[in-house]
């Protein structure tokens, strides 16, 4: 996809909160630290967009982007981060369950896994939800240029058997040398077609 508008448009505290709109949108899920928004400053080739962070947890709100006054990307609070403070974990749940339920224009959501780290317990719980609730999913494994070429191969056949999905439906990414780049567009593409 060309992108050729990015607007910051609102962060969304739950789903009553969301814009009213016809635009289709995806939402990026993950643990804390993951890559989300580092995925979607690299897919919309924009730096600074989307604000990145060392500490894990930052993002507690659906924050929603504007591209091409055509369709949204959603960063939603990443889960999973044992030290954030407990109203914060509890308020994580309904928020996101509740979004990813009730938004209609929802058309997929971007699943992060770290490649240096097991799937953890919290990870294959949210799997199972998105599975559940028919909700399409398009699993990404990020960091990759963390590991060798061995390794890599050897966390996707880990991460594989503890979900369930297949190989091939895991995504190599990796935002310092972009790979994966064109794949996770293509596969976004295709869940934004109408008969998706
Ligand atoms: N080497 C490398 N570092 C990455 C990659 N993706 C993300 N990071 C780093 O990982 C850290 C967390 O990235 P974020 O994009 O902020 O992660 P997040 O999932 O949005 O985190 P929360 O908003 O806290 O849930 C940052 O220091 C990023 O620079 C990658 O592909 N390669
Ligand atoms: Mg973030």
């Amino acid at each position: 996809m060309l992108v050729k508008s990015v607007d910051f448009i609102t962060s969304a505290p739950s789903l009553a909160s969301c814009p009213v709109s016809e635009w289709p949108e995806i939402a990026f899920a993950g643990r804390s630290n993951v890559g989300k928004s580092s995925l979607i400053n690299c897919l919309l080739n924009r730096k600074g967009l989307v604000r990145t962070s060392s500490t894990p947890g930052r993002t507690q709100l659906l924050n929603y982007f504007a591209i091409n006054e055509s369709l949204y990307f959603v960063d939603l609070p990443g889960y999973g981060f044992a030290r954030a403070p407990r109203s914060v974990r509890e308020k994580w749940q309904p928020m996101v369950h509740g979004y990813l339920k009730g938004r209609q224009s929802l058309r997929a959501v971007v699943w992060l896994l770290d490649v240096r780290r097991d799937p953890s317990p919290e990870d294959l719980e949210f799997l199972d939800w998105l599975e559940e609730n028919e909700i399409p999913t398009i699993p990404v494994v990020t960091k990759i240029d963390k590991v060798s070429k061995n390794q890599l191969a050897r966390s996707l056949a880990k991460i594989s058997s503890a979900t369930g999905l297949s190989k091939d439906l895991l995504t190599p990414f990796s935002v310092q040398t972009r790979q994966g780049y064109k794949e996770v567009w293509e596969l976004i593409s295709m869940a934004l077609e109408p008969e998706a």
